[in-house]
Formats: C-alpha cells, structure tokens, sequence
C-alpha cells in the first residue's frame, strides 16, 4: 500500500472503506488475483457525498468499482457476480 491508503495495482479500481460492504468485493478481488487499486473514501467526512463520489455511485454507497473498461458497478454483490458467472450456469 501506498502512503495514502491505496494500493499500487492497476486494473480495477474499487473505492472502499473498512469494515464496510466493500469488504466482500476485496475479498473477490484478492481470491481471484485481479489487479485493482484500492481507494479508500472517508465516511466519517461524508466523502460519499461528495459530489466527485455521487458522479461514481449515485447511491452515495460504498463500494463502487470502476472496471478497466470504465464502467462502474455500484452494488457489492454485483461487483461479486461479476466473476461468479460460470458458478451461477454451471447451476442452472
Ligand atoms: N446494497 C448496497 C448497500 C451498500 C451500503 O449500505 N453501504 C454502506 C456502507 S457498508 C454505505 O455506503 N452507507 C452510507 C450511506 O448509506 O449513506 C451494497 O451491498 O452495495
């Protein structure tokens, strides 16, 4: 991690907090080896209202996660699907 919280990897980028939703997401993230930055945004002072944040996550919720492509999901459990995919069909 770098001296401001976030991590030097590249890739994804998902904008997190501790011991919040974002949590599962990085979980993901880690267990697949996915390149990603971590961004870490600061609750306490409402930086998910910020405006910069609400024109990632209109919900004002953590977490969002910016994909390489530019799309960015603003929901933890389909910022997960994402790559569970293969796991839902070969159930269906
Ligand atoms: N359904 C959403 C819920 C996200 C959520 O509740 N995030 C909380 C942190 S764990 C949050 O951002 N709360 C701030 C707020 O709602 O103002 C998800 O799972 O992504």
């Amino acid at each position: 991690m770098s001296q401001d919280g976030s991590t030097d990897r590249a890739g994804y980028t998902l904008y997190w907090e501790a011991m919040s939703g974002a949590m599962a997401v990085e979980f993901v993230l880690e267990e697949i080896q996915a390149p990603y930055t971590l961004r870490p945004v600061d609750m306490a002072a409402g930086e998910h209202r910020s405006a910069d944040f609400l024109k990632l996550n209109p919900t004002g919720q953590i977490p969002a996660l910016a994909l390489p492509e530019g799309q960015i999901i603003g929901e933890s459990a389909a910022g997960c699907a994402r790559w569970s995919r293969p796991c839902l069909h070969a159930r269906a």
